[in-house]
């Protein structure tokens, strides 16, 4: 489960959060397939409690699992997931079933169907209070693992999942989802649930549907949700058996290093596990920021990058997509100052369709994944897929650079001084266009040019007083 099947060389997914399924079918069609995304994870797609104002969150607070939420219904779901599968974008699907909703009363779900969550009875699934952890308590004790796993998550009802019962009515729910051609899962508050649980539910997914083009016998890509900094009772490294961990650790780290309050030198070692204690590689998923901790949810505190500072944003980024480490995920974001602040809708609480001009998303959508600087560094990624790290340099402070093998090339630049320094770039002899600022256009680059000579040398430079821009990239698509 440790596979997300991209088509080709692709490497990416982004998070579309809180899009409509209609707007990301387009997406992928007018964007997202052309540009070399290789999946979307969509918000969460079952019936959730309709909560008032709306916000982002009422989504992870499941009332059944149809498939109806703001983002559409199933067919709409159904209508995507094949129009992306067929410009090879995958999808992948924010699952929610270590618990029900919390108390409402009147409580209905975005069906229109009610249900009793003080009695705990959910009858679009059906589940009734004898399904749920008792005696009912709360999560307040983060060393108790037995606390971590039975007891309620911010007053979220708390699914017995070691049920048979249980286990049928989720993974009936995620064979629906195969059936519909997902590709893959990721799992909210894993953390949550027993690892012995989750592994008898992934033993029973389906492989993944030949007809919406998976090879033989492919096991759907499991990524679960597991908060694990250190220092608390679970552990990450109790859920890598046979599936896949966000590892929350790499947007701190990143987070710490681009605002210049880390040594970016330090980055040299960023897979030896015990100076990090991060996943290894092929376990992890890796992103600058998420729904949660973009807005203080969650877990990564201040220091977490997003949108909202791009310079520094752009740079972790290029990082992220041009360093081998993990599987990546981009975010795209809504604007907001509110951290419950839902999507953009109208007076009914509908969603409002992104809409762009001149290539950017405007009425309330960020859309980071349209930025030219980080979709760029997809393809950048995509391209160098299975090269070597190779040519790491630093000052020994917050300048760096590496090569990846000999098709592409980054410097970093995080610190007051100008970079100005000869490097060993790896790459042919040629001039190349940073694709960083700018692009080949009929043979011409809108941005920066490098000059590699014969030995692979070259001299770059990242001016601190640069506002837009503090990372240069190099490839060999983008040669003049
Ligand atoms: C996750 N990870 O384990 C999600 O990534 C995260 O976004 C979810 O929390 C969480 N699990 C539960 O699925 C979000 C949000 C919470 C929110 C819950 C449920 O971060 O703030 O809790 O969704 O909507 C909200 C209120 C909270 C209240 C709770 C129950 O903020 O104060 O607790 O609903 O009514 C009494
Ligand atoms: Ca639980």
């Amino acid at each position: 489960h440790k596979d997300p099947h991209y088509v080709g060389d692709r490497t990416t997914m982004v998070h579309l959060f809180e899009w409509k399924f209609n707007d990301i079918a387009k997406e992928c069609e007018d964007f997202l397939g052309p540009m070399g995304y290789g999946g979307v994870q969509v918000s969460p797609v079952n019936e959730n409690l309709v909560m008032d104002n709306r916000p982002w969150f009422e989504r992870y607070q499941p009332i059944s699992y149809k498939i109806i939420s703001r983002s559409g219904n199933e067919d709409e779901f159904k209508d995507m997931v094949k129009r992306c599968n067929k410009v090879g974008v995958r999808i992948y699907v924010d699952t929610v079933v270590n618990h029900m909703s919390g108390d409402a009363n009147p409580a209905y779900g975005t069906s229109g169907a009610s249900a009793k969550p003080n009695e705990l009875s959910y009858p679009g699934v059906p589940y009734s209070s004898k399904n749920f952890n008792h005696p009912t308590c709360t999560i307040q004790n983060y060393n108790n693992a037995t606390e971590v796993r039975n007891c309620e998550l911010s007053g979220l009802h708390d699914l017995d999942q070691s049920q048979k019962y249980v286990r049928d009515k989720i993974i009936k729910f995620f064979n629906k989802l195969i059936d519909l051609g997902v590709a893959g899962l990721r799992v909210d508050a894993a953390k949550h649930m027993w690892p012995k649980d989750l592994e008898v539910i992934y033993k029973r997914i389906k492989k993944l549907s030949r007809k919406a083009g998976f090879p033989p016998k492919s096991l759907p890509y499991i990524y679960q949700e597991v908060i694990d900094l250190g220092g608390e009772a679970v552990s990450k490294f109790e859920y890598n058996k046979t599936a896949a961990v966000i590892e929350f650790q790499y947007g701190i780290v990143m987070g710490y290093m681009f605002r210049g309050e880390d040594n970016l030198s330090r980055l040299s070692s960023l897979e030896d596990t015990n100076k990090w204690r991060m996943m290894p590689s092929r376990d992890a998923l890796v992103m600058i920021d998420n729904h949660d901790n973009q807005r203080g949810h969650g877990a990564g505190g201040e220091k977490i990058l997003t949108y909202k500072d791009p310079k520094m944003y752009k740079m972790a980024i290029a990082f992220m997509l041009a360093h081998p480490y993990g599987q990546t995920r981009v975010m795209s974001s809504y604007v907001f100052d509110d951290p419950s602040q839902g999507p953009p809708a109208d007076s009914n609480g509908n969603i409002i369709s992104p809409e762009i001009v001149d290539g950017k998303c405007v009425k309330g959508w960020v859309c980071e994944h349209r930025w030219p600087q980080i979709y760029r560094m997809v393809q950048f990624r995509n391209l160098v897929n299975g090269e070597k790290l190779e040519n790491w340099w630093s000052n020994g402070n917050n300048q760096i650079a590496f090569s990846r093998g000999g098709k592409g090339f980054v410097a970093f630049n995080a610190e007051k001084d100008d970079l100005k320094q000869g490097l060993q770039t790896g790459l042919p002899e040629g001039v190349y266009c940073d694709v960083i600022t700018g692009e080949v256009v009929d043979g011409k680059c809108s941005g920066r040019t490098v000059e590699v000579d014969a030995k692979g040398n070259a001299l770059i430079e990242i001016l601190s007083n640069d506002t837009d821009e503090g990372v240069l990239a190099l490839h060999i698509q983008a040669k003049l």
